[in-house]
């Protein structure tokens, strides 16, 4: 496949570096009006009848891959901007490692508790990850907006962790129970990207409205599979050495 670079990035070089020494960096209007209002029906949609990877959707409900089986949220996942922006942070070729939607129901009383993302994943040799949270609403404090702890994204000491046991990070981590954090409310259309080593956490949804967040995790194009178990390549029978395929990790930016 040939890719001809774009003449001029999206991202100023300040940003890009604050994203690489935090961890994570919000950008404001991504997405126009009309493309929020078109997602967030076809997330609504899905809210009714997508298939839920988890069985209790008391944190969220969480539908995987959303992009192989919904027609406008593939162009969601697939969005040309969102690539390009995450492949001038990453700073490297990426591919769709997995998307997924995240909606967590009004007054849901759970969070989504601290846990880095990378260490749930099959990938070696594996240079940058970092995903692209979407806000398809409005996602005050409130509703369940994103936490960070900044410049840990280079940390590899720490075991997956429960995402239900607010405890469980900083027993594996005990020097992060005193780190700062940085809470970023976002509007709809807003993104958030994060490392895939940042530690996060989304609180729980304390208003009347859904929150509906589309997440885009893009990965290393050269990752190799490492053979751990994962929904998203326990099917496909692959083998450990083996880039991940196209055709079920398409290429982007
Ligand atoms: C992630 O995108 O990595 C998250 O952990 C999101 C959590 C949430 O939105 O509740």
């Amino acid at each position: 496949m040939t890719t001809t670079a774009p003449d001029t990035n999206l991202l100023d070089p300040e940003t890009v570096a604050d994203y690489r020494r935090d961890g994570f960096v919000r950008i404001t209007g991504v997405l126009n009006p009309a493309e929020v209002e078109r997602f967030r029906d076809a997330a609504k949609q899905q809210y009714e009848t997508g298939t839920a990877l988890n069985r209790d959707d008391q944190i969220f409900k969480q539908v995987v891959n959303v992009w192989t089986t919904d027609e406008t949220l593939r162009d969601l996942t697939l969005h040309p901007k969102l690539a390009r922006l995450a492949t001038e942070l990453a700073g490297l070729p990426v591919r769709i490692w997995h998307d997924h939607l995240l909606i967590k129901k009004p007054h849901n009383q759970a969070p989504t508790e601290f846990h880095q993302d990378a260490p749930y994943w099959p990938h070696a040799n594996c240079r940058h990850s970092l995903s692209a949270w979407v806000a398809l609403v409005d996602v005050p404090v409130e509703r369940g907006c994103m936490t960070f702890i900044p410049g840990q994204h280079e940390r590899r000491d720490i075991r997956p962790i429960d995402l239900s046991d607010a405890h469980d990070l900083f027993e594996a981590a005990p020097d992060l129970t005193w780190h700062r954090r940085v809470t970023l409310p976002l509007q709809a259309g807003d993104v958030t990207f994060h490392n895939g080593y940042t530690p996060h956490t989304a609180n729980s949804n304390d208003t009347d409205e859904f929150r509906y967040a589309h997440v885009n995790i893009y990965a290393d194009r050269e990752l190799t599979y490492d053979g751990k178990p994962h929904v998203c390549t326990d099917p496909l029978n692959l083998t450990v050495g083996q880039r991940l395929p196209d055709d079920h990790f398409p290429q982007v930016g």
